[in-house]
């Protein structure tokens, strides 16, 4: 089984522990081993860092001792395998989240303890693993985390940027970025395999020759660049399975390129060579728009080139049928990003494995499948046909091919009607022409997935119209989840003990759906006592946090109210900000005796800007100017503080999420396919404020619309709203502070503008003004619910007790019944 002979095995194991030991002893001896051989400190003397350092290491070797152990498994079961293809992964730390899935945290920390230092203090050195931009990227790592914990053969496969998603810095109230070199101090997640490596091309000519009297086309590729792997293991909860992650590296070629070498420019030749390195450097900041940028195009080709040269090299080392292919693979692609995989597919099988088109194509519709995370038409990305030509000549030709093939067949259905025909035409005529790279995923993947209900229903209806009406059957709903590993017991400690208590298990760890165990005990005095005192020990540590940030001190009586997301216009930071602005102005022109009735507020607002989005970042500036004035007014006082926190990512999320009363989602209806937040907050026992958009509406049937605040038109209103336009009075009040902004009440008169321009009558796209009346009733039901501490506490134990079906353990069984054919494969050790 090995190709070993006996004895040497025998001999092997003679050498090993069988297991790595998880006893306090050897835990420390282990910990202190890497002190002075990894971190190469001496044991007497070494700081939290490198403690930390020493710590991952330790746990990094039971990472992978697992991760062999389940590889050996499923090669030898050789189940059938979904890659999972992503451009973004946020994965944010590992440390707690593995020891946690690892079953070893209290063996860890008591170890830690007998050597002097405290576990959650060395899990706060690490730094964040930011591989992507918002819900697209921490989604998939949540799905990784399910695909593992469930016991599914996956391997995920993306990009490994040097520089992650940009740091925000906040310098008078402007957002600034930063570069994010995350790898500066080392990462002990990743283990660097230097021989898995594949060479990726671009540019150079097609050709064609003769083979076996028929004639092929031959790529002559014009550049080289090679591909490495970084494997990153990804522990499951509750089992010995630990599935991978492999991320990509451009190095140069180490093949000879002699003749730029005898041109005797060495120099150039070797700094030439090193540009190679910069398309996995950085990560793209936008998720609004695609550009149709060379290098962005390139990072696509570059990971789904050496991901599928990996797999079908895996394949091969057990099949020599190619027609076994479907049986033994599914390809997911997260997103259009990763479609070039379709083209790749095709161009190997056909010039490398010389299949007919057919039998190829045939192949290629049965394992791709896609998921597509827009709702905007206008968000859909789009390859430049020139750009392409230019830097992947044969798949350009592969491309037009599919579309030939796809319009012949097509007219077949619906007859000469040109101007569906153009529409779902793969290439879009005009004066640039263009790849519509959905319309290539649509037209091969046997199933195009949307992420909530509600997104279905738009595709269906808008974004892929024509399609729908052509395939109803290729078109399906998973709604988003998010791992409880995660989101409740490494963030939040003392609420997951709390609930283990109440259900008498911590069984709902890997089956949540018994957190719907927790209804019955809503109203029950004792729980509702210790709820409260859990959720009293997060806004403690979230205050802190506010203080050591800002500077503000924060009342813990007051309700933590918290919006934290990418700052888009869309997303409505600015309809929360005009809302807390008429709040300060009712507060100052209420009289004195009547501020005592006032609910008092934190209202917390975080996230990032896309670098390029100028409206986003003056929303950004308008929080900070209203808090300006607003935080130090002697009238307001306690009543309201208006707080933002930069550089929102994974690791902030997991802090703010556990201390937030009151969570906001705003969206205007038919914008946000999904959202993902929400249920993070959801599950901790966080009330939400919310539009009936993306998931909301199902988060509705599962909590009831009495256990949260829903406000806003509806997503089948919007049309007719925005068609009156300007015919539809907003209400006094939103005209009213708007105004405060346009007059200069919070300064940047000139600056602000712009935004205010964004609300005119006519111009309020995001409907913004429509929604104001109906945002202010929301909460002041919400303000009514919060003096009232018993149905607040019924209410957020409610919300915990409904939150079982937003786990993305849910999304992942439904896509790998549905979608992938895959089988659990445990790993039995
Ligand atoms: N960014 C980070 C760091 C997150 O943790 C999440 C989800 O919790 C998101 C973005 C997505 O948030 P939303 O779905 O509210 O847009
Ligand atoms: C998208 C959508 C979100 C969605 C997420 C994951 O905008 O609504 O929750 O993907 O499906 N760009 C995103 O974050």
């Amino acid at each position: 089984e090995f190709g070993e002979s006996k004895s040497k095995v025998e001999k092997m194991f003679g050498l090993m522990d069988v297991f790595l030991k998880n006893d306090s002893i050897s835990l420390q001896k282990d910990i202190l081993d890497h002190v002075e051989f990894t971190v190469a400190r001496s044991r007497f003397s070494f700081d939290d860092f490198e403690a930390y350092q020493a710590l991952s290491h330790s746990v990094r070797d039971r990472l992978i001792e697992r991760w062999h152990d389940t590889h050996q498994y499923f090669k030898k079961k050789d189940p059938k395998r979904l890659y999972f293809l992503s451009l973004e992964f946020l994965m944010g730390r590992s440390l707690s989240n593995s020891v946690i899935n690892l079953g070893i945290r209290d063996q860890y920390a008591d170890a830690l303890n007998q050597l002097g230092f405290e576990f959650e203090v060395l899990a706060e050195q690490e730094g964040d693993a930011a591989l992507g931009n918002g819900g697209l990227a921490r989604l998939s790592a949540c799905q990784m985390d399910s695909l593992a914990t469930l016991d599914y053969p996956a391997w995920g496969y993306g990009l490994r940027y040097q520089y992650g998603l940009f740091r925000q810095i906040i310098l008078d109230g402007f957002q600034l970025e930063q570069p994010d070199y995350w790898l500066n101090f080392g990462n002990p997640w990743e283990i660097e395999r230097v021989h898995v490596s594949y060479p990726v091309k671009f540019y150079g000519t097609v050709e064609e020759e003769g083979l076996n009297g028929q004639t092929v086309k031959v790529w002559i590729p014009g550049e080289t660049v090679e591909a490495v792997a970084y494997d990153n293991p990804i522990p499951g909860y509750g089992t010995r399975n630990a599935i991978n992650l492999r991320l990509w590296a451009a190095k140069p070629s180490g093949q000879y390129d002699m003749e730029s070498y005898n041109t005797g420019d060495y120099i150039n030749a070797v700094v030439n060579r090193q540009k190679a390195e910069t398309i996995s450097n950085v990560l793209y900041p936008d998720d609004r728009s695609y550009q149709g940028k060379e290098l962005r195009l390139k990072q696509q080709y570059f990971f789904v080139s050496a991901s599928l040269q990996d797999i079908i090299r895996r394949f091969k080392d057990d099949h020599s049928n190619f027609d076994e292919l479907p049986e033994k693979v599914a390809l997911q692609i997260n997103d259009t990003h990763p479609s070039l995989a379709i083209a790749e597919v095709m161009r190997v099988l056909i010039d490398e494995e010389h299949l007919d088109w057919s039998r190829a194509w045939n192949m290629t519709c049965k394992i791709f499948s896609f998921t597509t995370h827009t709702v905007q038409p206008e968000g859909l990305e789009k390859i430049p046909v020139d750009l392409l030509g230019t830097l992947l000549p044969r798949h350009l030709q592969i491309i037009y091919e599919i579309n030939y093939n796809f319009m012949e067949q097509l007219k077949s259905v619906i007859g000469q009607d040109y101007d569906r025909l153009s529409r779902m035409s793969i290439i879009e005529e005009g004066a640039v022409k263009n790849i519509r790279v959905a319309n290539l995923s649509i037209v091969c993947c046997h199933t195009v997935n949307g992420v909530s209900r509600v997104h279905l229903d738009l595709l269906k209806e808008r974004v892929f119209k024509d399609f729908f009406e052509l395939w109803p059957q290729k078109f399906h709903y998973k709604t988003n989840g998010v791992t409880q590993r995660r989101w409740v017991v490494v963030s939040n400690p003392s609420l997951s003990s709390l609930i283990s208590r109440c259900l008498g298990t911590e069984s709902w760890i890997h089956n949540v759906d018994l957190l719907a165990g927790l209804r019955q005990h809503a109203s029950d005095p004792d729980l509702q006592h210790e709820w409260k005192m859990v959720r009293k020990v997060n806004k403690v540590r979230l205050a802190e946090y506010i203080q050591t940030l800002s500077g503000v001190k924060v009342s813990l009586d007051a309700m933590f109210d918290v919006q934290i997301k990418r700052i888009h216009e869309y997303k409505r930071q600015l309809l929360n900000i005009l809302g807390i602005i008429h709040r300060y102005d009712c507060i100052k022109n209420m009289e004195k005796s009547h501020r005592r009735k006032v609910v008092p507020r934190v209202c917390i607002i975080g996230g990032k800007a896309a670098p390029g989005y100028d409206i986003a970042k003056k929303i950004i500036k308008l929080c900070h100017a209203a808090a300006d004035i607003i935080n130090n007014d002697a009238d307001v006082g306690d009543l309201l503080k208006l707080v933002f926190i930069p550089d929102y990512n994974v690791s902030v999320a997991e802090l703010v999420i556990p201390g937030s009363d009151l969570s906001q989602h705003l969206s205007t209806a038919g914008h946000e396919a999904s959202g993902t937040g929400s249920m993070k907050f959801l599950m901790n026992g966080c009330l939400l404020l919310a539009t009936a958009d993306g998931a909301i509406v199902e988060i509705m049937e599962e909590v009831g619309a009495d256990n949260m605040f829903l406000f806003g038109a509806k997503v089948d209103e919007v049309p007719a709203l925005r068609e009156k336009g300007a015919s539809v009075k907003v209400p006094l009040q939103f005209a009213r502070v708007v105004r405060m902004v346009r007059d200069g009440h919070f300064g940047f008169k000139d600056y602000f503008k712009p935004l205010c321009d964004t609300l005119e009558d006519g111009k309020d796209f995001y409907l913004l003004g429509d929604d104001f009346a109906s945002y202010l009733e929301a909460q002041a039901a919400v303000d009514r619910a919060f003096v009232d501490p018993e149905k607040w506490t019924r209410m957020s134990i409610l919300s915990t007790a409904g939150s079982g079906k937003f786990s993305s353990d849910r999304t992942i069984e439904e896509y790998a019944k549905h979608t992938w054919g895959i089988e659990p494969c445990k790993c039995p050790f």
